[in-house]
């Protein structure tokens, strides 16, 4: 491993350095060679004369490719004209290893881009994101730490849907039928009659169809079960993770935020007082818009565009008719105790939540009336059958809020290796 990086390069200033990274760019002027180099932290220009170095490294600098990796060695300056004020004048340029003919060039097409994300995720763009994305997920640890929670690790091979038979996942475990896990909700469930306030973070799997901005086949899900907790407090907790995470990037990751042209003071400010609206005023703010909803049905992601583009802060959405929502979610005359958060400017629901239904007898009969086998839910069942609590708990798509918090196109940009309906490979 290197002993100092790019981004340690400040203190050596007048210093003999060296340096091991990219080529990221590079001009030539007659006997002197320009090559920006970069490495995890950020970048620096090289400065190549002929004057300076032996011929082999002038040789070597002079027919080095883009993104070959190198090693270079020389003195530390600072000069204004280069791309972050400091240039290092080379004694030694070596390439490591080279790359001829890297396949992105400035008219790389984005559908290309993404067949060769394993070359695409080099970009700094991407190095921005992926940094924030851990920002968000070390934010998201701190406050439940600060909390009291557990940390739990749910499975990955699951045997019941969580979320609805329409979007599973199913494979052959063995000669029986199994899924990959839509959520993590059903386990953490069981968690909280010894753990009480428990939360995970697991990869969640859902055949969508539906090919939007938003909208993964695999993303990493964020999810919390609290015991002796109705729906108030378990969006009290949601709002305050939510704004403790937006704290946390604002302070630590203000250098990827204003990469994507995001002012961190809006995140800094963030306070933990979310408007609540209906079900029923977000159907007339959605009608009065113009768009022909109907009481009854659900928001899907044209909705939701609509209905949060004028918000500027997120906002839940409370007390959707029970039809459209899930089985355990607990039922007050004909609306499911429920809340969606949703991001304000057109990027739509992050977390969905609710209180859990904790009556045995009103949940055998939801399940009945969904075609469900009861024998796959007996343990769920057992649940309500030994020691029932009333509890609450919800799921925050992680890419879903880093997008908004980015402001970035498309969900896929918010991941390593983005797995779509039509993305499997790289
Ligand atoms: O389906 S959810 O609304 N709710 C659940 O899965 C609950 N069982 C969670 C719980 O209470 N423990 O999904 C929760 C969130 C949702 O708000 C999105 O932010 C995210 O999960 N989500 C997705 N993100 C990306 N792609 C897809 N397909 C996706 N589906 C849900």
């Amino acid at each position: 491993m290197k002993d100092y990086y790019i981004k340690d390069l400040t203190d050596r200033i007048g210093e003999e350095v060296e340096m091991l990274g990219w080529a990221y760019r590079k001009r030539r002027h007659g006997k002197l060679v320009f090559i920006v180099i970069r490495d995890s932290t950020g970048i620096i220009q090289a400065s190549v004369k002929r004057e300076n170095v032996d011929e082999e490294s002038f040789e070597e600098a002079k027919t080095c490719d883009i993104e070959a990796s190198v090693y270079v060695k020389g003195e530390l300056k600072e000069d204004s004209r280069a791309p972050g004020g400091l240039e290092l004048s080379c004694k030694e340029f070596k390439i490591v290893s080279p790359s001829p003919d890297f396949p992105i060039q400035e008219d790389t097409g984005p559908e290309v881009l993404l067949d060769i994300r394993h070359m695409t995720l080099r970009s700094i763009d991407s190095r921005m994101a992926m940094r924030a994305k851990m920002g968000v997920i070390q934010g998201a640890r701190d406050f439940f730490e600060k909390k009291g929670f557990t940390e739990v690790y749910a499975p990955i091979f699951v045997g019941v849907a969580g979320e609805g038979g329409g979007t599973l996942f199913s494979l052959d475990y063995f000669g029986r039928k199994a899924y990959l896990s839509q959520t993590a909700q059903l386990h953490l469930e069981a968690a909280i009659f010894q753990f009480e306030n428990v939360y995970s973070l697991t990869p969640s799997f859902r055949a969508e169809k539906s090919r939007t901005r938003r909208h993964l086949t695999e993303f990493y899900h964020l999810e919390a079960e609290m015991a002796w907790c109705e729906e108030d407090e378990n969006e009290r907790i949601e709002e305050e993770l939510v704004t403790h995470i937006c704290n946390f990037v604002g302070e630590r990751y203000a250098e990827e935020l204003r990469h994507f042209g995001q002012d961190p003071k809006y995140y800094l400010d963030m306070e933990p007082k979310f408007e609540r609206i209906t079900y029923d005023e977000a159907i007339s703010i959605l009608q009065s818009k113009g768009v022909g909803i109907e009481f009854g049905s659900d928001f899907g992601f044209e909705e939701e565009k609509v209905l949060t583009e004028d918000f500027e802060h997120p906002f839940f959405v409370k007390n959707f008719p029970k039809g459209i929502k899930s089985f355990y979610m607990k039922q007050k005359g004909d609306r499911a105790v429920c809340a969606d958060l949703e991001a304000p400017g057109g990027y739509g629901e992050i977390i969905g939540g609710s209180q859990r239904e904790d009556d045995l007898n009103l949940l055998v009969e939801r399940l009945l009336r969904e075609g469900e086998k009861l024998e796959n839910y007996e343990w769920y069942l057992d649940l309500r059958r030994y020691g029932s609590v009333p509890h609450s708990g919800f799921g925050l798509g992680i890419e879903r809020l880093l997008r908004w918090i980015l402001k970035l196109e498309h969900i896929r940009d918010c991941c390593l290796f983005p797995r779509t309906p039509a993305r499997i490979y790289p």
